[in-house]
């Protein structure tokens, strides 16, 4: 069960989790992020020069991608939640130097007529890479709008041949305390970082695999070498570094539902009229600007999803 020790970061209001001001002024979120540490400015954090071949890639705008204001880079990459590293957003970035992402092993396994363990680079290599510009909605109420470079996750759902006994899929993140400060500093939590989805969502043209963003490949702050974007569900569904991708018959239990299931339930779809117990979804902060947008239905992208949940 929950407790006050093992609540998400995130339990807190946002007003206590994320002063505003901090990202409002944008003089104040590049001395938060750079200037105290001086390191991280000499440091690059951009996945290997053998997973770069061939970035940018060319964009796709079938998916609402054309009108979108694109984020700062310099916010999308430096203020983050990933909490393997540390709960604080802006320190993410300066605290991925000893983590190794290259070379790295995935694997895919569970219900499939055929598993495959392979590699990042490998992998990569054999998919239709393309560019896709989307709204990233935090559960927080803040957001975003990000180039991802990946390729659908349909197309590596096709090359494994499932069984029709798989009915969702299930994600799992690297777990290696010696790389990554944040396990030791949350000893509690259920690691590693799981998450999950129904076979259609998965499916679903919208679900991509990531590898990169800013037509460059992923920085270690945002999940490299490979993550999964889900722009219509709050961000926490978007699971990165992933090392293992399982096809199952039962609903997997993902991290956030097992601290706080009434919270972050298994589904997370972006939705405004559905409050999160502690804060209204009714709005969300744009991270570079600060300014306040209304919450969209699907975070924008009912249009291609709205058919996979009759009853919303
Ligand atoms: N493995 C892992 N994946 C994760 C998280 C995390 O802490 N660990 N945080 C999630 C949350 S809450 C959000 S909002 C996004 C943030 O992605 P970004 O840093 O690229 O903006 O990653 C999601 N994926
Ligand atoms: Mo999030």
């Amino acid at each position: 069960m929950p407790n006050v020790i093992t609540r998400p970061g995130w339990y807190l209001p946002e007003k206590l989790a994320t002063p505003e001001s901090v990202y409002r002024n944008r003089r104040r979120f590049l001395k938060e992020l750079s200037i105290i540490g001086t390191a991280s400015l000499f440091t690059s954090t951009h996945a290997a020069e053998s997973t770069a071949k061939g970035y940018p890639y060319p964009r796709n705008t079938t998916f609402a991608g054309k009108d979108l204001r694109i984020t700062d880079e310099e916010y999308a990459t430096g203020y983050n939640n990933f909490y393997e590293f540390t709960t604080s957003k802006t320190r993410v970035k300066r605290l991925t130097d000893r983590f190794v992402i290259s070379p790295w092993d995935l694997e895919i396994a569970g219900l499939v007529d055929k598993p495959l363990k392979t590699t990042v680079d490998e992998l990569v290599a054999s998919m239709p890479l393309e560019e896709r510009v989307y709204r990233f909605r935090c559960v927080e109420a803040w957001s975003m709008i990000v180039p991802w470079t990946g390729f659908p996750l349909s197309k590596l759902i096709e090359k494994v041949s499932p069984k029709s006994e798989a009915k969702f899929i299930k994600f799992t993140t690297f777990h290696r305390p010696e790389q990554a400060p944040g396990f030791a500093e949350l000893k509690n939590y259920p690691w590693p970082y799981t998450e999950g989805l129904r076979m259609d969502e998965a499916m679903n043209p919208l679900t991509l695999v990531t590898t990169g963003m800013y037509g460059k490949p992923l920085p270690k702050q945002n999940g490299a070498p490979l993550r999964i974007v889900v722009p219509w569900k709050y961000g926490y569904k978007s699971i990165k570094s992933v090392v293992k991708i399982e096809f199952v018959a039962e609903q997997p239990k993902t991290l956030w539902e097992s601290l706080a299931p009434d919270e972050y339930p298994f589904e997370s779809n972006v939705n405004p009229k559905v409050d999160h117990p502690r804060w209204s979804q009714k709005t969300e902060r744009i991270i570079d600007t600060g300014n306040r947008i209304n919450t969209q239905m699907f975070n924008g992208y009912g249009e291609y999803v709205a058919k996979l949940y009759p009853n919303s």
